[in-house]
C-alpha cells in the first residue's frame, strides 16, 4: 500500500508509524488520519509484527488537527470528524494486543498529544514537549485526553494542563508520569529502537497484560470518547472556536468572548 501522510517501515518485529507533514508540525488532515488507520491495521494482521513505534518527522510528534482547515466554511461537525477520524484510530492502539509505543520526538499538542497518551508506554526525546493546546483554540480535550490524562497524572495536574493549555517539557512529563523514558535528542532514535526491538522480543503474555488493563479501562475509554465528540461539536459551533482558529492562522493571541 502507498503512503503519502506518513512514512510505515517494518524492521525485526516492530511497525514503525512515522507522521510525515513536517512543514505543518505533522498535523492531522483526513489522509493522516485514514493511512495511520491502515497502517495500524496492517500490523494487526500481520503476524511477523510484535509492536508499533508511533513517530514524528522533522521537529514535532504532532500539533493535532490540521487548523488551518479549520475555518468557519470548512469546518463541518467535529463530532463527527471525531466519531469517523479520530476515535477508531485511539480505539484501534487500545484494542490491538500488539504493544504501542509513543516516540515523542518533538512538540505534542492537542489530539497529537492525546494520541501519544493512548499508547502504552511514551519514550520522549529532551526536546519533546506536550500541551493540552484545546482550551487556546475553545476546544475540549478529545482522543480519549479527558479519560486517560487524569488516570495517567491524577485529577488536580489533569485540570491543571486542560485549563491552562501551557507546555511541559519532557523532564517534567517524566517526573509526573506521562513518559516511562526521557533520552537526548542525539541518542533519541538508538534508544527508541532498543525499546522497541525489546518489546518486539516479549513473551506472548505482554498481550494478555494489555488485555487485562482494557478488561479494567476500555469500556470507560469508549464511552467517553463518545461523550467527547458530543462536547467537541458544541465547542465546534461556538464563536471562540472560530476566534481560536483565526487567531492562530494570523499568529496573535485570541480574544474570547465567552460565545
Ligand atoms: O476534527 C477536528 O477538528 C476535531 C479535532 C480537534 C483536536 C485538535 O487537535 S485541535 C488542534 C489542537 N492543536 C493546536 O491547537 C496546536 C496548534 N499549534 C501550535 O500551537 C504551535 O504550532 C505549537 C505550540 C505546536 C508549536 O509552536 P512553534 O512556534 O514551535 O511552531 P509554529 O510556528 O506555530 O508552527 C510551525 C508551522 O506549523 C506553522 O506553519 P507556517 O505558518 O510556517 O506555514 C504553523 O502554522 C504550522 N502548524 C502548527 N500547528 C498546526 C499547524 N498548521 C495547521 N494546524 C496545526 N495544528
Amino acid at each position: 500500500m502507498a503512503y503519502d501522510t506518513i512514512i510505515y517501515e517494518k524492521t525485526n518485529g516492530a511497525a514503525t508509524i512515522t507522521l510525515n507533514r513536517p512543514q505543518a508540525l505533522n498535523a492531522f488532515v483526513s489522509q493522516m488520519n485514514q493511512e495511520v488507520m491502515d497502517a495500524l491495521r496492517d500490523g494487526d494482521r500481520d503476524s511477523a509484527v510484535r509492536c508499533f513505534v508511533i513517530t514524528g518527522a522533522g521537529r514535532a510528534f504532532s500539533a493535532g488537527q490540521d487548523l488551518k482547515g479549520r475555518t468557519p466554511e470548512q469546518k463541518g461537525s467535529l463530532g463527527a470528524s471525531l466519531r469517523e477520524k479520530y476515535n477508531p484510530m485511539i480505539l484501534q492502539i487500545r484494542r490491538t494486543e500488539k504493544i504501542v509505543l509513543a516516540a515523542v520526538n518533538g512538540v505534542a499538542a492537542g489530539a497529537g498529544c492525546n494520541l501519544a497518551l493512548a499508547c502504552d508506554l511514551r519514550i520522549a526525546s529532551e526536546e519533546a514537549k506536550f500541551i493540552q493546546a484545546f482550551v487556546r483554540v475553545g476546544l475540549a480535550p478529545d482522543s480519549g485526553g479527558s479519560f486517560i490524562l487524569p488516570h495517567l497524572v491524577g485529577f488536580s495536574k489533569a485540570m491543571e494542563l486542560l485549563l491552562l493549555g501551557e507546555p511541559i517539557d519532557a523532564q517534567e512529563a517524566r517526573r509526573i508520569g506521562l513518559v516511562a523514558k526521557v533520552v537526548p535528542a542525539a541518542e533519541f532514535p538508538k534508544a527508541t529502537a532498543e525499546l522497541a526491538d525489546r518489546l518486539a522480543r516479549s513473551p506472548r503474555g505482554i498481550g494478555l497484560i494489555k488485555r487485562a488493563v482494557n478488561q479494567a479501562m476500555l469500556a470507560h475509554l469508549e464511552s467517553q470518547l463518545e461523550y467527547e465528540a458530543q462536547l467537541q461539536e458544541i465547542a465546534g459551533r461556538s464563536a471562540d472556536y472560530d476566534e481560536g482558529v483565526r487567531a492562530f492562522i494570523e499568529k496573535r493571541a485570541p480574544v474570547f468572548t465567552g460565545k
